[in-house]
């Protein structure tokens, strides 16, 4: 194991002081180490590929490469930046980049990470990105890692630090940010499905929020057949959904959406805004972190989703608050806010209505059961259960 103090002092030491990235939970200890302790020098970027062309910037202006810190799932959304800014036939710009490598072979790992872990290694040699696995003793990570922060200086090029499942030694995050809201999410994801119409499909983001969609159907008896639960593709909820709902436009179809996820991809919005898909909501669980991978925060209260979701074109659903309950939100207070929105928008009270999408930001805590279980069913099973779901209508 590798302690990550002593992982951060070594790059210190390579020139290397500036960090960039998208959390992973492989890498939990090395995120919660630099939040704390690297200050101005640390962006949590909304995407991989955002997180390079920072890289790229900080050597521009400093002449010091800086350090990309991804999952492997990030992998393609730094592709481009990859092959189009910083390789050595563009404008050959040296970085480290650090990926957790979810889905090792050998490995058992969750269906999303199954290609992703095969191709990992391969991709990064196609690209022309030398990779260094970092093995478990930490004097030899550590020499690999200075081996490969200096290959990234002298040949002025991108080098990859793969991390393997239980690498870093445990670190905690001490400089929490304090929840705004007290409302758990699988409160909150309860009350919107029961509040849905009978005929109402959902497409749910990666990470947590699809786990609790699946308990939550189990524990209201209900089956999974509305429900596409996505397993990968960050960001990329609300299109899928869009692509339903346009081809199917008397079907209601809601995206329960996290921050992360639609920060991530947030071009999503102004398209699904402008797309005149009255017939599609998008719920984004609003917990201002990257709950799914150690809650790490994200930029999700800083910022005004809904005034965002408005100028792209949405109509906005007023969320259930605690002012108008008088307590503390639950899952009923949920299920008769998001109720009572459903029932003014179809009777057209909202302007605009007859041709514009819905957006509602429902603001929750972080944190999950810790008994939280995953869908028992393979991604292609619910796929064809809900395929069968949008052929009926
Ligand atoms: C492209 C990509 N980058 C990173 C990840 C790792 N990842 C999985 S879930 C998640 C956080 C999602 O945060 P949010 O959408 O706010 O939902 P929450 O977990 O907070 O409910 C991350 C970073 C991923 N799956 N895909």
């Amino acid at each position: 194991m590798i302690d990550v103090e002593r992982f951060v002092a070594c790059l210190k030491e390579g020139g290397i002081g500036f960090f960039a990235g998208v959390p992973d939970s492989l890498l939990k200890s090395f995120c919660a180490y630099v939040t704390d302790h690297c200050g101005e020098n640390h962006v949590i970027a909304a995407n991989e590929g955002g997180a390079v062309g920072l890289a790229a910037g900080h050597y521009l202006a400093t002449g010091n490469p800086a350090l990309v810190y991804m999952q492997n799932s990030g992998q393609g959304n730094a592709v481009n930046p990859l092959c189009s800014l910083a390789d050595p036939d563009v404008y050959s710009i040296p970085m480290v980049l650090l990926v957790g490598w979810r889905g090792e072979l050998g490995v058992k790992d969750e269906p999303q990470h199954v290609k992703q872990g095969k191709v990992t290694i391969s991709l990064f040699e196609t690209l022309g990105v030398p990779t260094g696995v970092l093995p478990d003793d930490e004097v030899a990570a550590l020499e690999v890692t200075r081996k490969m922060v200096e290959k990234a200086k002298a040949e002025l090029r991108p080098v990859a630090l793969i991390v393997r499942k239980g690498l870093f030694a445990e670190y905690k995050l001490q400089n929490k940010k304090p929840d705004i809201a007290a409302l758990p999410r699988e409160q909150a994801i309860e009350g919107v499905l029961r509040a849905l119409p009978k005929d109402a499909v959902v497409v749910s983001t990666t990470g947590m929020i699809s786990r609790e969609v699946y308990e939550t159907r189990e524990r209201l008896g209900q089956d999974h057949s509305r429900d596409f639960l996505t397993v990968g593709s960050m960001g990329h909820a609300s299109m899928i959904a869009m692509g339903i709902a346009k081809a199917q436009p008397s079907r209601k179809v809601f995206c329960l959406d996290g921050d992360g996820a639609s920060i991530m991809q947030m071009g999503n919005m102004a398209i699904v805004g402008q797309s005149g898909c009255s017939n599609l909501t998008h719920i984004v669980f609003n917990n201002a972190a990257h709950d799914s991978v150690g809650g790490q925060p994200t930029v999700g209260y800083d910022i005004d989703l809904p005034r965002i979701a408005e100028s792209c074109g949405y109509n906005i659903l007023e969320p259930p608050t605690s002012q108008f309950y008088g307590q503390e939100l639950n899952a009923d207070a949920v299920a008769e806010a998001v109720k009572f929105s459903l029932d003014h928008v179809c009777k057209g009270e909202y302007s605009g209505f007859s041709a514009c999408p819905n957006f509602m930001e429902i603001k929750v805590a972080k944190g999950a059961r810790k008994d939280l279980g995953r869908p028992k069913e393979p991604p292609q099973v619910n796929k064809a259960l809900y395929m069968k779901t949008l052929g009926g209508i």
